[in-house]
């Protein structure tokens, strides 16, 4: 019932994170591109295959971004659907199925629904089937005007590779074709495909060598975020092209891993280190860039390592956007903000900090990677568990329901 939210409002009061004051507002009236990058991991970036850069354009975009190199995903068996439940709500995805099939019929307070409150034209863009993960009714949940689905693009078997369909470098040109017609200033979540299991792409869109080990998955994972890499090339510069570029901020984010601990023999041969469960926890790492034309073009990017993961994107995209988050249901805080508690939890209750990796339940330190003393983890442990309590109550309980402050407080200030 209601009381259940006032005690989870108060633990949430209590590690509010205030905005950082030089950052808030930064991106104020901005049209927000988030895309949602698939299955691509950190350690592709500024990483080569013999020799060849496998993310040229982004090893250079990042320079031109705030990049954060320590921000992970959060992400269970719900996959993409779980990156976008964590990333629009600074909430926990369940641990175990999708929340987008489970509680597609909840109240949420997502950040589309608040820039849509804020008079924001908000969509999703996804050149898949509408229903797939059960987008076409969770999306209405979390507050899309508009959700273009593969009914909205032109998908043609040239423009296609099985088994998933339109390629990224279609499926951004036409986007931007929509985005033209957009209302100013919109909001839009586009969600990419080609980089996916089982990663196949035809010749003419190999642009590096596939890598050789024991795994053909993992050999052609290379080629295709190498693909999407040379997409968001092309889509940077159609969004200058059509002059969307300079009135919006772009941010990237993974969604999740795309090799698998079944592919660890062959992780192995390319890292040249053994994969023990303590480099598997920083192979979660995912990519997470924001880049504000005018701010951080032309080598003015910088590499925040601030420890991360998605439930920080909601409340650190709405301060730049310049909407107070205080009093929000969430779980994350703005990454820009020095109060940030520098601690990213996992769903199975795992967590890093800047001095511990808990996972497989052992406590390393996060320096020496070297097990520790269990009790030092301890206190992060209660913490975790209890975060991850308070979110799934709010789930299965629908609790937003009986959120009152929302109305409120919506202003940019
Ligand atoms: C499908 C795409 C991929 O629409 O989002 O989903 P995934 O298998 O990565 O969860
Ligand atoms: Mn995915």
């Amino acid at each position: 019932d209601s009381s259940e939210l006032a005690a989870i409002e108060n633990y949430i009061e209590t590690n509010y994170v205030e905005p950082n004051s030089e950052m808030f507002g930064v991106a104020k009236g901005r049209n927000v591109i988030l895309v949602s990058l698939e299955s691509i991991q950190s350690f592709v970036i500024n990483n080569d295959v013999y020799g060849q850069e496998i993310t040229p354009f982004l090893n250079d975009f990042i320079k031109d971004s705030y990049y954060f190199d320590n921000f992970y995903h959060q992400t269970a068996q719900g996959k993409t659907s779980d990156s976008e439940f964590i990333v629009e709500n600074s909430m926990y995805g369940l641990s175990r199925g999708a929340v987008f099939f489970t509680h597609s019929g909840n109240t949420l307070n997502a950040m589309a629904n608040q820039l849509r409150d804020m008079g924001y034209y908000t969509s999703a863009m996804h050149a898949n089937n509408k229903s797939f993960w059960n987008r076409d009714i969770m999306y209405e949940a979390i507050g899309y005007d508009y959700y273009y689905s593969a009914a909205d693009y032109e998908i043609t078997p040239e423009n296609s590779k099985e088994p998933w369909g339109m390629k990224d470098k279609y499926f951004f040109e036409q986007s931007v074709e929509k985005m033209k017609m957009m209302r100013q200033p919109f909001y839009t979540k586009m969600i990419t495909l080609t980089n996916h299991h089982p990663f196949h792409l035809d010749e003419e869109d190999k642009l590096i060598p596939e890598y050789d080990s024991n795994s053909g998955t993992f050999n052609r994972y290379f080629t295709t975020v190498r693909y999407m890499d040379e997409a968001l090339k092309e889509f940077i510069q159609e969004l200058e092209d059509q002059g969307i570029y300079e009135n919006s901020i772009i941010v990237l984010y993974g969604d999740h891993y795309g090799i698998s601990e079944n592919h660890n023999e062959a992780m192995q041969q390319y890292l040249g280190k053994e994969v023990t469960p303590f480099v598997n926890a920083d192979l979660q790492k995912v990519p997470f860039i924001i880049h504000i034309p005018g701010v951080t073009d032309e080598g003015n990017g910088s590499v925040i390592s601030t420890v991360s993961g998605q439930i920080d994107v909601k409340p650190t995209l709405l301060n730049l956007i310049g909407i107070d988050t205080r009093g929000d249901i969430q779980f994350g805080g703005d990454v820009f903000s020095e109060e940030h508690p520098n601690t990213v939890i996992f769903r199975d209750g795992s967590f890093i900090t800047q001095e511990y990796v808990f996972t497989n339940n052992t406590c390393f330190s996060a320096i020496s990677g070297e097990p520790i003393e269990p009790s030092l983890c301890e206190p992060f442990q209660e913490k975790a568990t209890k975060e991850l309590e308070y979110s799934d109550k709010i789930i299965y309980g629908d609790l937003l329901r009986f959120y009152e402050k929302r109305d409120q407080k919506l202003s940019i200030q």
